[in-house]
């Protein structure tokens, strides 16, 4: 790059998936600056604490500097060259046995956000003839998507721009820096909040209503509320009459789901389910901040979202400024080759995977344990951690280590890599092109912007373009992967968008907000349902076996799900709450962020503490029909009474999924229950 002098490169952050503008100086080669990029709509400049220590990452000491092979247990290295040659030996070699389908691809939370790591994982993926690629989609997100797109015939997504935040399992002060300053330059402005969690949090003292929930209730919450809004006829009949089917089904539906039922169930006050129902429906504008995964991961996820979806339909919060709003989706050259085979969890699970002939990229994670070794006896990982980041590592590690080849490419010795064949040194987000394409998490504002490469890959690190390509090469199929440089392959991707490459490189450097935000809605298109309109009453449920209209499913193991192993587990638990200093399994090996952030917890309200010997501070055994883990307790107030919260991403013996299940799912869609089961509580002694 011939980078005497000093000069800025301006790129996105992707230490998480929110992609922050963001600016480093480079100097002789060097990143000696990070900054916030204040042209940047979604955090004007401001960066959070990882963002800011982007530079402690890039240049960790620990970061895996060239390729290791395991041999007898021990790590030796081995030229890329060599390791490459081996794997696709080995790859081929399964494949004229076994057919295709032995391999498996998993991607993790940046391998899915990012549309490089996934466009070409997808084309590799296709190349080979597998249909086997997994990732933390069946798990997080895209069941939402999937219950919005059954319902609407599109994904809306909520506006951060709105008079009323109903933050439903949700803290953007911690998960959602975007939101969080909106929120912040909004509150002064008049907007209002309403704040649905089992723990207190900051936003909750500016509160119009607070609902401490019991958690995985959520769904018999939004029943009630829907039973309010209609029996106080607080709906908006005319969006209600014009755009929607099914509303009269619903209003007979609800019947039953009155507060004082919901309030048995949830343990929030009747009176405050009214209260929060009269707020929501006569606020000028009103938009449900699904939790990212909260309302997923429960016995009743495909529901839940159904159910927050109608309550936007009956206010008219569709469409309208503040609202869930539908936008047009920016069309991209992908790069993905489709295969007619059907992956992993497909067949238990077809509204995850497919919806009106709409496929999704994706098989079911969830079933990958069980389908080692029978269906996939190789696994390639990039951007991924799922021995820790999973539900039952236990389940994930015995998996991976009946497989005959695993491969890990990632920018440290993770768990998962630990157990791996092959360990890869990919390379941070500083060091390659890409395309940061942000729709879906980015609150009513997606935007394009180049990922930029400011430095080159250290060591022998390689980005995922380079890694696909020459394994491609070496299987057999390079002629697919023909783009020279990451460059070619962001302008082969702009191609359809109508933007143009210099463009965005040079001129728009901190992105191209090609939304044009579109209000109202226009008849004359519909809604792209079978029926044409908003599905109150989905048919398409039905048809897959699953009720029409919301209902409620108690978590399996809980108080009321499971009364017996209650006597036995007599807490509630919940998991993942995150924190700001950390991405998942991330971000422990930085010291400027440990020391700021709170360390692996087991938080319990001291009342419930008291119950079992348990002070402030001591270790604990927290154990779950799955297994038992050693950590803190951290005595708070602000949760409720019954409940023991454990945030995910911990190694080792603090690892809360050594006590979560994979097999305990949600029906329609698979996805662990991860919110809520039963757990109990001891002093360590
Ligand atoms: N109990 C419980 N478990 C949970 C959750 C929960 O709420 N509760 N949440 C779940 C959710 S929603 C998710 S999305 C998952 C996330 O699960 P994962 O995505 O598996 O978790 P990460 O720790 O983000 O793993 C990312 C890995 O990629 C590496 N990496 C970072 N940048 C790059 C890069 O540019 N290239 C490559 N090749 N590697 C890179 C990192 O070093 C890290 O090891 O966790 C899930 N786990
Ligand atoms: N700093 C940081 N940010 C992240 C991530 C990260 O690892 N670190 N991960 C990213 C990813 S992949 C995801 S999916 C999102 C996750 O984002 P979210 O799922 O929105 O997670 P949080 O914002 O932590 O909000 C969870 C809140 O819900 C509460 N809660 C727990 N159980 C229940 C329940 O059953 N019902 C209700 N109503 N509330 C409940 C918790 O107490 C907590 O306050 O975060 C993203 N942002
Ligand atoms: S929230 Fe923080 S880590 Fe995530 S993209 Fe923004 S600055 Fe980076
Ligand atoms: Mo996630």
């Amino acid at each position: 790059m011939g980078d005497s002098q000093a000069r800025w490169v301006a790129t996105d952050c992707t230490i998480c998936y929110h992609s922050c503008g963001m600016k480093v100086l480079v100097e002789d080669g060097r990143i000696t600056k990070v900054e916030g990029l204040k042209e940047h709509p979604l955090n004007m400049g401001k960066l959070c604490p990882k963002g800011l220590k982007a530079m402690d990452i890039v240049y960790h000491p620990d970061r895996l500097k060239y390729p290791q092979k395991r041999v007898n247990g021990r790590w030796e290295r081995i030229s890329w060259d060599d390791a490459l040659g081996e794997i696709a030996d080995k790859l081929i070699g399964l494949k004229n046995e076994f057919g295709p389908e032995v391999l498996s691809i998993f991607s993790g939370s940046i391998g899915v956000e990012n549309f490089e790591m996934m466009e070409l994982a997808q084309r590799f993926k296709g190349a080979f003839g597998t249909p086997n690629f997994i990732s933390v989609e069946g798990i997080c997100y895209r069941m939402r998507i999937r219950a919005r797109q059954i319902t609407f015939g599109k994904y809306p997504v909520e506006e951060a721009d709105t008079k009323l935040y109903v933050l439903w399992g949700h803290n953007p002060e911690q998960s959602d820096w975007p939101l969080h300053l909106a929120i912040q330059e909004n509150l002064p402005k008049g907007s209002k909040v309403a704040v649905i969690v089992p723990k207190r949090i900051p936003l909750a003292n500016h509160a119009e209503v607070y609902l401490p929930v019991r958690p995985g209730t959520d769904g018999a919450l939004a029943l009630a509320l829907i039973h309010v809004i209609v029996k106080e006829k607080l709906y908006k009949e005319d969006f209600v009459n014009r755009y929607t089917v099914g509303f009269d089904k619903l209003v007979d539906h609800i019947e039953p789901y009155t507060p004082a039922w919901a309030e048995k169930i949830t343990w929030v006050p009747a009176e405050d389910i009214r209260k929060l129902a009269r707020l929501f429906a006569t606020a000028e504008s009103a938009s449900i901040f699904q939790g990212t995964n909260t309302q997923d991961q429960t016995a009743n996820g495909s529901q839940n979202s159904r159910a927050l979806a109608i309550l936007q339909v009956i206010t008219g919060n569709i469409n309208n400024p503040g609202g869930w709003v539908i936008s047009p989706r920016l069309s991209l050259g992908g790069l993905g080759i489709r295969t007619d085979k059907t992956p992993i969890g497909a067949e238990e699970y077809p509204l995850f995977f497919e919806v009106w002939g709409r496929k999704s990229p994706y098989g079911q994670v969830v079933a990958f344990p069980d389908s080692v070794p029978n269906i996939i006896k190789a696994l390639i990982v990039t951007g991924g951690n799922p021995v820790v980041s999973l539900p039952d590592s236990k389940a994930y590690r015995e998996a991976m280590k009946r497989l005959d080849l695993l491969v890990v490419l990632d920018l440290f010795m993770t768990e998962t890599a630990e157990l791996a064949n092959y360990v890869l040194p990919g390379c941070t987000h500083l060091e390659k092109n890409g395309l940061a394409y942000s729709y879906n998490v980015c609150h009513g504002m997606p935007y394009l912007m180049m990922r930029k490469k400011a430095i080159e890959p250290l060591y022998e690190s390689r980005s995922e373009f380079t890694f696909w390509k020459e394994l491609a090469k070496k299987v057999g199929f390079g002629e697919l992967f023909s783009w020279e440089t990451d460059e070619e392959i962001v302008q082969h991707e702009l191609k359809p968008s109508g933007l143009s490459f210099q463009e965005l490189k040079d001129d728009k450097v901190a992105g191209a907000f090609y939304m044009q935000k579109q209000y109202g809605i226009d008849e004359a298109k519909s809604f792209p349902t079978p029926s044409g309109k908003i599905e109150i009453y989905s048919e398409t449920f039905k048809d897959a076996g699953f009720d029409p209209l919301p209902t409620y499913k108690e978590p399996d193991q809980s108080p009321l799900g499971n009364p017996e192993m209650f006597k036995r587990y007599p807490l509630i638990l919940t998991t993942g709450a995150r924190n700001l200093h950390y991405t998942h399994t991330q971000h422990r090996n930085i010291p400027a962020l440990e020391e700021e952030g709170k360390g692996a917890c087991a938080e319990i309200h001291p009342t419930t503490a008291e119950k079992y010997g348990i002070k402030d501070g001591d270790d604990v055994v927290v154990e779950s029909p799955r297994g038992q883990i050693k950590i803190k307790a951290l005595l708070t107030t602000d949760l409720m009474e019954g409940v023991v919260s454990i945030p995910h991403g911990w190694s080792g013996d603090q690892n809360v999924n050594l006590l979560t299940d994979v097999h305990l799912r949600e029906p329609v869609m698979g996805y662990p229950q991860m919110k809520s089961q039963l757990c109990s509580v001891r002093k360590h002694e």
